[in-house]
């Protein structure tokens, strides 16, 4: 109120002289939500780009980001970017398949040994393929996936040194038919949890078990709730950054092509960065108390072939997406 009681006294000029200092309106004011919190490199990464975003447009195009499932958990930002509630959103690519069914392609167990195939695959044909599935349902895709991770098993219980630690392990899995039927296939008993509940889902112990990439298991702080973490490597899961269809449509081609660098520059980054960080996590999450065995893959792949997991998801998936990802991997089943 003394504020404006000033502002009034003004004489005219004065008030022009203050108005810059008023933060003028973006013309395209965009809300980007997601799942992770704020130290995690993604978060980190899309601010930086925000920023740049604001610089290089000027001012017209301004992304607030709501990180850490602050406008609700995946199911809930996956119906805001789709309906325009936000028109930025992150969601693993086992979280969008429950849209766009064929997105879940990379998540396949056991299928990626290593990251020059991963990004190979995500950055050519296979994820072209899913980019296109991506925008048959209104919403653009950009075309650097970001990086999730390798995803590893933790638990309260018992360390997983192969297929049969899996016996009736209660474990959370994300919103995911892929992650249920993976899970089922190793003879496990999976829930799924949006990532929002799952801290507190492993505190009272509603689960023993939840499987994540290390960097969500470090920022998450999920090794204050788990003793054990075997590094299963069961899937690799990325970030799709992706816009809702009229947001994007709306804005000029000249701001779509700064949006765009700036996002894809940033995801390049951030696959850096999780990159530096996958040398140094597995220390400091010792150093943080949890007990680290690496089992070997073959055991659990046997699981998977013996209970049919492959057939049936190459049937799912059909054979062109199929293809594409053996055409990355070799041959699955
Ligand atoms: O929910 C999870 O486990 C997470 C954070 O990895 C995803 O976004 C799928």
């Amino acid at each position: 109120r003394s504020a404006l009681r000033t502002l009034s006294a003004l004489p005219a000029a004065g008030i022009v002289a203050a108005l810059p200092r008023i933060a003028r309106a973006a013309e395209f004011s965009y809300k980007y939500g997601n799942n992770l919190p704020l130290t995690h490199p993604l978060n980190i990464r899309a601010q930086e780009a925000a920023d740049r975003i604001a610089k290089e447009t000027k001012g017209r195009v301004e992304i607030k980001i709501f990180p850490n499932n602050q406008l609700g958990g995946d199911t809930d930002m996956l119906a805001q970017v789709r309906s325009g509630g936000i028109e930025f959103f992150t969601p693993s690519a086992l979280v969008i398949a429950t849209l766009v069914p064929v997105a879940a392609i990379n998540a396949v167990g056991f299928a990626f040994s290593d990251y020059s195939q991963v990004w190979a695959a995500m950055d050519g044909k296979l994820g072209a393929h899913v980019r296109g599935a991506i925008a048959k349902s209104r919403l653009y895709a950009f075309e650097k996936m970001w990086d999730n991770g390798f995803r590893q098993t933790t638990s309260s219980k018992a360390a997983v040194a192969n297929a049969k630690d899996m016996d009736g392990l209660k474990i959370r899995v994300p919103v995911s038919p892929l992650s249920i039927s993976m899970f089922k296939g190793l003879g496990a008993a999976p829930a799924s949890l949006q990532f929002s509940e799952v801290y507190s889902a492993l505190q009272t112990k509603i689960v023993d078990a939840q499987e994540n990439p290390l960097p969500i298991i470090q920022v998450a702080k999920l090794f204050e709730v788990q003793k054990f973490c075997s590094l299963t490597n069961h899937i690799w899961d990325g970030y799709w950054f992706i816009a809702n269809g009229r947001a994007w449509d709306a804005l000029p081609d000249d701001l779509k092509t700064i949006v765009a660098r700036a996002i894809n520059d940033a995801g390049m980054q951030q696959r850096d960065d999780i990159r530096k960080l996958n040398e140094s996590v597995v220390g400091d999450l010792q150093a943080k108390g949890l007990t680290i065995n690496r089992p070997a893959a073959d055991s659990f792949r046997a699981k998977l072939r013996e209970s049919g997991f492959y057939g049936e998801w190459k049937g799912r998936f059909g054979p062109e997406a199929w293809a594409l990802l053996e055409g990355a991997v070799g041959k699955l089943a």
